[in-house]
């Protein structure tokens, strides 16, 4: 069959490229199928995997209606394959091959770069799912555990994709590093994940949504710019997973705005006019804004370290063979190889921090993050509505990119939230004030109740403004059968 918009489910593994007539992909897959489910029982979603769980599948890559909506045991989600439509006459858009027709099959001279990328794309998507897997135990609401649960199936499809390319198009080290992504773990010791961000805990619930706002964001911007790869498989597999990592964003900028509001309602509520006065607001059952703004620095910083350095030969590398492009290429008006152009980018000079212009090829992750802080500030902004419109005196700020970082020009300073270079001793004083304390974090965990009663939500997150497939929300969204 060939490839179409409809999805095949006739194999075990639901696809729409074919598998039924590629015996040799649909046998390694078949055989790296039962790994797969074996991670997913082991680190997946702890406690509820017999439970059923209303969560959309996608049957379809038509932008308009994709997705299918019913209960489903998470061992039985039908993980599929699935490509954004081919674009007849697609060609690479930038770099020292652009013009040239898109790469229907790996180009020998950049197989290894290849194979990387899709090894580091495909290995965030499991670590996420073990980083979040104790999370459904304190769900605040029926709402956001379905949600949870949600991104989490989605993220084991994001692996399923990444491991597709590794079988189909990177032969014997295609399928070894395909078995290495089910061996590596989030946070250990010996085989840790391979990007930092993923190896941190996700201890609650604030920290879930916080990292869906941001981190899954980076993932967004970085499938963006692979959505923009000349070796055409990638870019289809990129730009649906995008369609998926929406949802994702949405369950995080939400779960936040929720929170800020019910914060702010039980502020006015008990007549506290003091955002600042800590005490009194957490008497309420409620989280207190410094406390969010902390957690937001902590996860705005991890995933700012995920963008790589601002000065990157790799990341020149990549673009200049026309493997990963920017965000929204060829919306951008220049001559896409960059042969002579120059990007400002931030550095440290002299022990101060400053604009300094570089080869633009050079600084391809500089602009990439660039493009995110943008959109993570966007995001911010609506949160400050929430606040401004219950009439608390109150704002939420990205801190500087300068601020606790560990990967790139700004690894080894210590800088505030303003972008002040601290001493390590001033550091030291000063950091609980701007990153979650271990007192922080006891009182949010105080707070991590389960609320799992049908329409109740825990005291510290208010109620969706609408339910999910235009259900209330008060509708079962997991029926809960507890292992
Ligand atoms: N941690 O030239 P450099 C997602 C390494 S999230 C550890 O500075 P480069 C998702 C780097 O590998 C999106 N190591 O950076 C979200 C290199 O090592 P080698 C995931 C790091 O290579 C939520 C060395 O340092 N996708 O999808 O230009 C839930 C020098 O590297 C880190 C991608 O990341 C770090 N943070 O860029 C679920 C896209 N940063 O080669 C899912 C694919 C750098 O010298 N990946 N290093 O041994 C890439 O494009 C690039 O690998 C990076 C790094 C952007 C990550
Ligand atoms: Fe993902
Ligand atoms: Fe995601």
């Amino acid at each position: 069959m060939p490839e179409t918009t409809h999805v095949d489910y006739s194999t075990k593994i639901p696809n729409n490229v074919g598998l039924m007539d590629d015996q040799r992909v649909l046998k390694a897959l078949e055989q790296w199928h039962p790994g797969y489910i074996d991670w997913w029982m082991t680190m997946g979603p702890e406690g509820f995997q017999t439970s059923d769980v209303y969560l959309r599948t996608a049957v379809s890559i038509d932008p308009k209606g994709w997705a299918k909506f019913d209960y489903v045991k998470m061992p039985d989600y039908r993980w599929g394959i699935l490509l954004a439509p081919r674009h007849d006459g697609r060609q690479v858009n930038f770099g020292a091959h652009k013009g040239e027709p898109a790469w229907q099959e790996v180009p020998g001279e950049y197989r290894a770069m290849l194979r990387r990328l899709i090894v580091v794309q495909g290995d965030t998507e499991p670590a996420s799912v073990e980083q979040q897997r104790f999370l459904g135990k304190t769900a605040p609401s029926l709402y956001d555990m379905r949600n949870l649960f949600q991104v989490n199936v989605e993220e084991g499809r994001h692996l399923w994709a990444m491991v597709y390319l590794l079988h189909k198009y990177f032969g014997k080290d295609g399928r070894e590093e395909a078995d290495e992504l089910l061996n590596r773990r989030s946070g250990d010791d010996d085989k840790p994940r391979m990007l930092g961000a993923f190896n941190e805990e996700t201890p609650d619930w604030l920290s879930f949504f916080m990292f869906t706002f941001f981190t899954d964001r980076d993932g967004k911007m970085q499938l963006e710019s692979l959505a923009q790869s000349g070796f055409d498989p990638l870019s289809r597999t990129c730009r649906f997973m995008l369609t998926e990592e929406a949802h994702h964003m949405f369950v995080g900028e939400t779960g936040v705005g929720r929170a800020i509001e019910s914060t702010c309602l039980a502020m006015k509520a008990a007549g506290i006019e003091d955002p600042n006065d800590i005490e009194a607001v957490r008497r309420l059952g409620v989280i207190d804004l410094p406390t969010m703004q902390k957690k937001a620095n902590l996860h705005f910083s991890l995933s700012l370290d995920l963008f790589g350095s601002e000065v990157s030969t790799n990341a020149a590398n990549y673009y200049n063979s026309g493997v990963k492009g920017r965000f929204q290429e060829t919306r951008i008006d220049d001559d896409h190889q960059l042969t002579n152009a120059v990007y400002p980018v931030s550095k440290l000079v002299d022990g101060r921090i400053k604009m300094v212009d570089e080869p633009a090829l050079t600084a391809i992750n500089m602009r990439l993050r660039d493009d995110y802080v943008a959109d993570c500030s966007k995001g911010v902004e609506r949160w400050n509505k929430v606040i401004e419109k219950a009439g608390v005196n109150f704002r939420l700020k990205l801190p500087h990119v300068a601020f606790h970082r560990h990967i790139g020009e700004f690894q080894n300073v210590k800088a505030s939230p303003d972008g002040e270079v601290l001493s390590d001793g001033d550091w030291s004083k000063r950091k609980d004030q701007w990153l979650p304390s271990k007192a922080d974090g006891d009182f949010i965990q105080s707070l991590m109740a389960p609320c799992w009663e049908r329409g109740k939500f825990a005291s510290w997150i208010a109620p969706p403004k609408v339910g999910i497939d235009n259900k209330g929300g008060d509708f079962e969204y997991v029926k809960i059968h507890q292992a």
